[in-house]
């Protein structure tokens, strides 16, 4: 979303040869999702981890337009939120998705995930705005943020037995549906689902065949 905010080329590919792969391991030896390869000249390839630091190294690589607010509280305010999203939500879905199968999911990794993920959102209820994006009425890192993981919960809830987290969060929910408006925010959220939706055939397609080796 950033990317497309500045206008910059880049190649967005999933891990060579997956993610557990011999060629991922040797750039993100603790195999994670996203690494970014920067060329920093003929032949030099720099690699950022952590998602939270990629956005600031393409605000401040690429500065227009500008994804943090001018004002330094606001930016303050952008980066608290930044971190809640990624701290008190995205790690306890995190710890939820090897449980995503009932059959042989651990309910306790669940039941505390969904609490903390209760506890994530209550924040952010107590600290978003009633009205405009998360940290003013343009769209900042911040939103960049949020849109995935906001996304990402209110798909997973259902499987994981949880309510919607912004059924009893009308901040949440106003800031979701004003964030639904901006075009960038609306094309991630195009390209989340037609990538989850073809994830989770190719995922069907490989259990049925297993199933169907098991049973000859
Ligand atoms: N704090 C890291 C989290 C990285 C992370 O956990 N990525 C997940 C996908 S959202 C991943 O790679 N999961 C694969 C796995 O754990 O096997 C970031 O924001 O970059």
């Amino acid at each position: 979303m950033a990317f497309y905010a500045k206008g910059t080329a880049v190649d967005l590919f999933p891990p060579p040869d997956g993610l557990g792969s011999p060629a991922y391991k040797a750039l993100h030896p603790f195999v994670k999702v996203p690494t970014l390869w920067i060329s920093t000249g003929p032949g030099q390839i720099a690699v950022l981890q952590e998602s939270l630091a990629i956005l600031e190294w393409i605000d401040d690589a690429f500065p227009d337009p500008p994804l943090k607010p001018a004002d330094p509280l606001t930016r303050a305010r952008m980066r608290m939120l930044m971190q809640i999203a990624d701290q008190s939500i995205m790690s306890w879905l995190m710890t939820m998705f090897p449980h995503r199968d009932l059959k042989s999911r651990d309910a306790r990794v669940v039941e505390r995930g969904l609490a903390g993920i209760a506890d994530g959102f209550d924040r952010l209820e107590h600290h978003l705005p009633d009205s405009g994006l998360a940290a003013g009425d343009s769209m900042t890192l911040a939103d960049c943020v949020l849109m995935p993981i906001f996304y990402l919960v209110l798909d997973f809830m259902p499987h994981f037995g949880g309510d919607s987290p912004l059924a009893s969060r009308n901040k949440c929910a106003g800031y979701w549906q004003r964030l639904l408006l901006n075009p960038l925010a609306s094309r991630i959220h195009g390209e989340m689902a037609a990538h989850l939706a073809a994830a989770r055939a190719a995922r069907f397609a490989r259990e049925a065949a297993e199933r169907d080796a098991a049973s000859r």
